[in-house]
């Protein structure tokens, strides 16, 4: 039984962030859809900017926006920014939210992380576990900003009707990925390393950290066909977790991209680096009891996004 039925031939679709590895994964997914779709370059709308967020959005007209846009990095690039990954991602949702507020735009799905969670949170993390403990202090400032756009959602549908849900997807990849060694998240990074190894024969590859946390890994494909089917079927207050309900130790994440890129070499740790929080997965039961499911497994997963490393420059 979904929420709603919400028909989406011939609206005007706004993927903010478009250019990004969520809004490319959109793109692709919106390709299959009769849909018109609308986007903007960060160039033509700073959506850090009220008035131009809503001089675009009153002359564009979007029936839906998914906010795809934000700031993102993995752990180092958290802990290092925390006041631009808070504001940067707080001042867009608020100003994206209030623009389709003001143009009555039909259907609105904001997207946040899993790292909005405790960090001692019950694993794994049903979605009514938010704001039960403290968060993990490396992306304080990511997960309040993410946290304040669900909380916008669930409060513009409460006091104005919006139709303004919120999505809470676990650790990302796939192509078009960041995969900058210092600002990346973890598979993306491991997997250029590894590669990287494979290609000049060094025979070891340095991990961040301890290698014991847990993460689970969504292809961003998953999290594009997940956002199209809560955009149809979902419309409730409360935000809805996306994953694939199972993790993985970064160490044993390690050992599977060196099998998949081929490479034979050993894995050192730099304990100087971040662990970040120990596990966060996520209880995938709401999703799944609305008729949704992720479908690309890791390894899959993994292998395509090697080979669109490798042809696109890696
Ligand atoms: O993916 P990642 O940077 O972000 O780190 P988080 C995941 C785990 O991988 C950490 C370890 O325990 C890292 O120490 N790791 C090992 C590495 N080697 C590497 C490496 O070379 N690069 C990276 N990046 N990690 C982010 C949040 O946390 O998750 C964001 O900071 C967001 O706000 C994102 O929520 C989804 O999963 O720890």
């Amino acid at each position: 039984m979904t929420d709603v039925d919400f028909d989406l031939a011939g609206r005007r679709v706004w993927v903010a962030g478009h250019t990004g590895l969520v809004g490319r994964a959109l793109l692709r997914r919106l390709a299959d859809e009769p849909v018109e779709l609308v986007t903007a370059r960060s160039a033509e709308v700073d959506l850090t900017r009220q008035d131009e967020t809503e001089e675009f959005v009153a002359r564009t007209r979007p029936d839906v926006c998914i906010m795809a846009a934000a700031r993102v990095g993995g752990v180092h690039a958290n802990r290092s920014a925390q006041a631009t990954f808070l504001y940067d991602n707080l001042v867009m949702a608020a100003n994206t939210v209030e623009a389709c507020r003001r143009n009555d735009v039909a259907k609105t799905v904001l997207l946040g992380s899993t790292c909005i969670y405790p960090r001692e949170a019950p694993q794994p993390m049903p979605e009514s576990s938010l704001l039960t403990g403290p968060l993990e202090e490396t992306n304080e400032g990511y997960a309040i900003a993410k946290i304040a756009a669900l909380e916008l959602a669930k409060m513009y549908r409460r006091q104005h009707g919006m139709d303004a849900i919120a999505l809470m997807p676990t650790n990302l990849y796939g192509p078009g990925d960041d995969f900058d060694p210092q600002t990346s998240h973890v598979l993306p990074a491991l997997l250029r390393k590894v590669h990287e190894a494979h290609e000049s024969g060094a025979e070891t590859v340095e991990l961040w950290g301890t290698g014991t946390p847990r993460r689970e890994f969504l292809h961003v494909d998953d999290l594009a066909d997940a956002v199209v089917f809560a955009l149809r079927h979902v419309s409730r207050e409360q935000h809805v977790n996306v994953g694939v309900g199972r993790d993985i130790a970064i160490a044993d994440l390690a050992r599977l991209i060196a099998d998949v890129v081929g490479w034979d070499g050993d894995f050192t740790f730099d304990p100087d680096m971040p662990d970040g929080t120990p596990r966060k997965l996520v209880d995938v039961s709401v999703l799944s009891g609305l008729g949704w499911t992720a479908s690309i497994g890791l390894e899959e997963g993994i292998r395509s996004t090697l080979a669109w490393y490798r042809d696109h420059g890696g």
